[in-house]
Order: C-alpha cells, then structure tokens, then sequence
C-alpha cells in the first residue's frame, strides 16, 4: 500500500538538484564566517525579505527564540496569539531561556489578533507591572488552518508596536506559502517588522534549517545568541546548498500545494459528517472535524492504518499538510481511502 504522508510539510525531502549542490557547495568554518555558501544563503534571504543581513540557525524555535533573547529582558513581558507556534510548540523556550512573561491576546480564524485587544493588553508605566517589550505574529498561521496575514494588517500590528516603543517579529516559518497566495513578493509582507525568520524545511524542501532576517545589529546578537545555544554550526553550507536551490526555485510550485489543500477540503466537505469550509482554506494547511461518531485520536489511527498520515491536532480537530511529495493523484487516493473508512463505520 502506498504511503500517503499529509503529516506536515517538514516530512519533504531534498530534490536531486539540492543534493548534488550540497555535494558540491563550496565550504569554509561558518563560525569563523568563512562559509561561502551560507554566506550566500543569508544575503539572498535578507535581500528577499526586505532586511539588512540574515543569519541561518538550525531550526524555525530557535529562530523564533533568538529573536526574543535578543529584543527583550528578563522579566519583560511578550505578547503572543492565543494559538501561535510560539506559545505551542516551543517548549516554553521563550518563558524558560529569555526568562519573559508570555501573555496571550486570541487569535481569530484568520490568524489575526484584535488590534485593540492588542493595545488593551501592552503594560502602563505602573511600578508594579512587567514591560511590554515585544509581540510576534504568524503568517502563515498554523495553528489557524495556514491563515494568510496581509501586508496591511502587519503594517497595523507594527503601527501599535512602534508607538509603544516595542518590537514586532513574525514567524514566518511559511512567508513563502502566503507571499504565493497573496501573489506579491514576501518583502512586501515582512516590511512593516523588525525581524522575521523562515524555514527551508518545510514546503521548501530542504532537510534542515531556517533563516533570520532583520537589521545588522540585530543580526549581530543574534549571532551571539545563536553561540551560546549552541547553534554556531561550522561547514554549514552543506545544508545552506539547498536553501540557495529552494529559494531560487521552491517557491512558485507551492501554488500547487494550495491546490491540492483546497482539493482535500472540497473532498471532504463532500463526505457526510465532516466539519470544513473549503473556501478558508488558502494555503497547504487543512484543518477539520471529522465526523461526529468517531474520536479525532480514533480517526487518525484508522487513516493511519490505511496508509494516510495525518496529525491529530487536539480539540475534535486533524490537520493535513500538503507538500511537493503530494500529488493531486493522492489526494484523490487518500479520499478514497477517508470515504471507505466512513462507510465501513457507518
Ligand atoms: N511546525 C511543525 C510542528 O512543530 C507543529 C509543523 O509540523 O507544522 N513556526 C511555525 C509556524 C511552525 O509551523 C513551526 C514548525 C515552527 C515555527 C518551528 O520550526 P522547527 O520545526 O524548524 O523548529
């Protein structure tokens, strides 16, 4: 039976022509900043991304760490949507390494917080409060389905940040997905913030990696940071090979995994029982409910004994991934599948 693996866009691996240029990269020690090739890497990523200089780390969470080691102090507090990968899945690093208080404002179906709710939640200059130094945004959002944040409302988000002395990040893990989406170019969507990271990892392709962009001397604290984690990494450039190859050539095929996604949702939307409106969903990401009588937790197990991974993402709710190893053939595969799974439920 042929694995259909919607799990997440991390599951990618590097394609032929990524290989043979990371067989070929040309290398020197990155700590030293001697790695031509992540060298490379870095000034195409800022100069995409609209920003002064870039730096590579080793993963989307210690991007997203870094860029609050090196904007805040501790005891400041931080403000993060209420479903951010941030406040999810990050360990707490933020909490525990940056030592910062994280609040939450709700983020809405589409991945945005209420702007006033956002205000309401930034600390006076009473003795007894922590500062509001920082807040991050997610665009494309993951836990919201792969929301798409516009440029305007970013621009509105910094606007408030800025008048309050404070810093916006924004985790950018999929910018591409929405730059795609939006059809502009990322920069447009990452000017209004002060730094921004991305992964090659995920519909990228790559096997390893992601890049924070922001001013030169953010950049270079978060050199410094990305040391004492542990992240100075020395021949790196075997891994920077493939960035180079997915962002001159990954990023408009990702309309192809929107495609698929929104093929999936209307899919399912067909079968009787599932929660989904195919119409939110705008990227690769499709969450939805699947019928009442089964448990998500029992639901994912059966597909996954069928051959079709997916992730059980709490809360009735299970998301699919689409991704370049996905074609639209399995879409129609999977379907199949989810279709014989309710009928022998039934
Ligand atoms: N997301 C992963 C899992 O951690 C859930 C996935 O499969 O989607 N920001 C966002 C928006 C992300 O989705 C992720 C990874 C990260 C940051 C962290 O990236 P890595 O995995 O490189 O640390």
């Amino acid at each position: 039976m042929e694995i259909i693996d919607l799990r997440s866009d991390t599951v990618t691996l590097p394609t032929d022509e990524m290989r043979k240029a990371m067989h070929e990269a040309e290398l020197g020690d990155d700590v030293f900043g001697e790695d031509p090739t992540t060298n490379r890497l870095e000034a195409m990523s800022a100069e995409m991304l609209g920003k002064e200089a870039a730096v590579f780390t080793p993963s989307g969470t210690m991007s997203n760490l870094i860029s609050v080691l090196a904007q805040t102090r501790p005891g400041d507090e931080i403000i993060l949507g209420s479903e951010s990968h941030m406040f999810w899945y990050e360990v707490g690093g933020a909490a525990a390494l940056g030592g910062v208080v994280m609040r939450t404002v709700p983020n809405d179906d589409e991945g945005r917080l209420d702007p006033r709710l956002v205000e309401q939640a930034i600390r006076g200059k009473n003795v007894h409060f922590p500062v509001t130094t920082f807040i991050a945004l997610e665009n494309t959002h993951n836990r919201c389905g792969g929301a798409v944040l516009t440029r305007e409302y970013t621009q509105q988000i910094a606007d408030i940040a800025h008048r309050n002395g404070m810093k916006l990040h924004l985790d950018g893990a999929r910018i591409f997905n929405a730059a795609v989406y939006l059809n502009v170019p990322a920069r447009e969507l990452t000017e209004p913030v002060d730094s921004v990271c991305f992964c090659i990892s995920k519909g990228l392709s790559c096997p390893i990696g992601s890049v924070l962009c922001g001013s030169s001397d953010f950049i270079a604290r978060a050199r410094k940071w990305r040391k004492m984690l542990g992240g100075g990494m020395r021949q790196v450039g075997v891994i920077a090979a493939a960035g180079i190859i997915a962002l001159e050539t990954m990023i408009d095929r990702m309309a192809e995994d929107h495609a698929n996604a929104r093929k999936l949702a209307q899919g399912l939307a067909q079968i009787t029982g599932f929660k989904i409106d195919p119409q939110s969903v705008k990227t690769n990401i499709v969450v939805f409910e699947p019928p009442g009588t089964m448990a998500e937790g029992e639901f994912v197990r059966e597909m996954m004994s069928r051959g079709v991974k997916m992730g059980n993402r709490g809360g009735r709710m299970v998301r699919a991934v689409t991704h370049r190893m996905i074609s639209a053939a399995d879409i129609d595969e999977a379907l199949k599948r989810i279709n014989q799974l309710v009928r022998e439920k039934r």
